[in-house]
């Protein structure tokens, strides 16, 4: 059996190659000129796996928090350059106050890995343009330009291997500090535009950084934002797409690397034929997921990405894992954001949720990790993920959120002949009730976990759909 996938694998790598010789320049997927369906699984097995992680929004606007020249300024945090009109001269003297002798990247992982997160992605550059590493493209960076002195990301990416977390690291491809770019008009940066004929200059300064992320901190995913000026094209997406990948094959890369997303939704089906592995729905989960593509909501705790010292609108833990929950359960998976402190802390009402979402995750997350979307249509007590089991059985993973009046679920659509019902957490057995061939599972009086109590049931065999 174990051959038999080689040599297909081997095969299918053969008519990869010939594939992408007679169609050069037609439509392909993902930029990605063949990769075999079989290869592109294994690239992306990890990631489908780990259904949870944590985003990390850092940089100098944490300095300001929000407020500028006495006044708080609306809207997310990382974009106060924007939001406030700040002129580049004066944005970049923010490098100078910027020592964030707080920073503990081990205690990051481990806030990061006790919250039950599989990867952690963190910005390297923000569209202000000021870089957390060490690079030799532009002197506005931690190294060159703070009085920090040293690389942000390296060390994190150490911890993170240390403590079994995978680094993966945000890009914006705007920039409102690169003098390639500049300003969409006279209030705002955003959207930027190309200066002319300087176009090339910026593509070779991004492939260059990116290079030396690759080579400095080895991350597994590039996060790409700030695609949406119109001087970037699918073309040029694609182009970096197919760079990046020949420096490190088995990287991931976000689908705002090209054009292929529709304001803040995710990638549908038919945007195959655009750059990227996976959609990014921000600050949203789909309604019914995006079926056939792999896709990530990104979402803030409180309602920005960087830190604002005057956000105090923080979602509540049900809330939080409710939404773990509810992604996982529509195929997707869900990166929470923190946007710690320019000392660098991560806000203690941040690392307290985490806490709590850890304590969850610890005790169900076999019912998160590794589980694919819910075979129901509907499921109006909560949420349902499933797993099939090694030995071929299907475990579904019932999420009661609200218990029905009566004390029992009922599985109208599954034809499938359940063997075990079971709380996931602490083992108590649960009755099974067949009657009119409808298989019904008795829940106990109170729900033991408030926020989501997981009921493990397993059946007989696979699921269709
Ligand atoms: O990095 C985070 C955000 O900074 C970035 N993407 C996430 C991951 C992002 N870019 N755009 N948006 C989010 C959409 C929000 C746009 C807004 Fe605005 C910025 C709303 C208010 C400020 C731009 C300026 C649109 C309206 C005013």
């Amino acid at each position: 059996m174990k051959a038999r996938r080689i040599v297909t694998g081997v095969l299918l790598a053969v008519f990869g190659l010939t594939f992408t010789a007679l169609s050069a320049g037609a439509e392909c997927s993902n930029g990605d000129q063949g990769e075999s369906p079989l290869d592109r699984d294994a690239r992306m097995q990890w990631w489908r796996e780990a259904r949870f992680g944590m985003f990390i929004h850092w940089g100098l606007y944490a300095i300001p928090a929000g407020r500028w020249q006495g006044k708080p300024i609306p809207n997310i945090g990382e974009w106060i350059m924007d939001q406030a009109n700040i002129p580049v001269a004066e944005y970049e003297k923010l490098a100078a106050q910027f020592n964030p002798v707080h920073y503990n990247p081990a205690e990051w992982v481990a806030i990061a890995k006790n919250a039950g997160v599989k990867y952690i992605v963190i910005t390297s550059k923000h569209h202000d343009g000021f870089c957390l590493f060490g690079t030799k493209a532009t002197k506005y960076n931690v190294v060159d330009a703070t009085p920090y002195g040293k690389d942000l990301l390296k060390p994190l990416a150490e911890e993170c291997r240390k403590q079994g977390i995978r680094f993966c690291t945000y890009y914006s491809i705007m920039d409102w500090h690169h003098p390639a770019q500049e300003r969409g008009s006279d209030k705002h940066y955003n959207p930027t535009k190309i200066k002319p004929g300087r176009k090339a200059e910026y593509v070779d300064f991004m492939k260059q950084q990116l290079k030396e992320l690759l080579d400095g901190c080895n991350p597994d995913v590039l996060w790409f934002d700030g695609e949406w000026p119109d001087w970037w094209t699918e073309a040029d997406g694609r182009d970096l797409y197919v760079y990046l990948r020949k420096l490190k094959p088995s990287l991931i890369i976000n689908n705002r690397i090209g054009k292929g997303r529709k304001g803040m939704e995710g990638l549908s089906k038919d945007d195959r034929q655009y750059s990227g592995d996976f959609g990014t729905p921000e600050q949203q989960i789909p309604a019914t997921g995006l079926p056939g593509v792999d896709w990530e909501t990104c979402m803030t705790m409180n309602d920005t990405w960087g830190f604002k010292s005057d956000d105090h609108n923080w979602k509540s833990v049900e809330t939080l894992v409710r939404n773990i929950i509810d992604t996982a359960s529509k195929g997707g998976n869900y990166l929470l954001n923190v946007g710690p402190t320019a000392e660098g802390k991560i806000p203690e009402p941040s690392v307290e949720r985490l806490r709590a979402i850890g304590k969850w995750m610890a005790a169900n997350g076999e019912s998160i990790y590794g589980t694919q979307a819910s075979p129901f249509k509907a499921t109006p007590w909560g949420r349902c993920t499933r797993k099939t089991l090694p030995d071929g059985k299907t475990r579904l993973y019932l999420h009661v959120f609200e218990r029905p009046q009566n004390g029992e679920l009922s599985l109208p659509e599954l034809p499938n002949r359940v063997v075990a019902a079971f709380l996931l957490d602490g083992g108590t057995k649960l009755e099974v009730k067949s009657q009119d061939g409808q298989q019904r599972i008795v829940l106990p009086a109170t729900m033991p976990d408030k926020t989501a109590t997981v009921v493990a049931v397993d059946v007989a065999g696979t699921l269709g759909g």
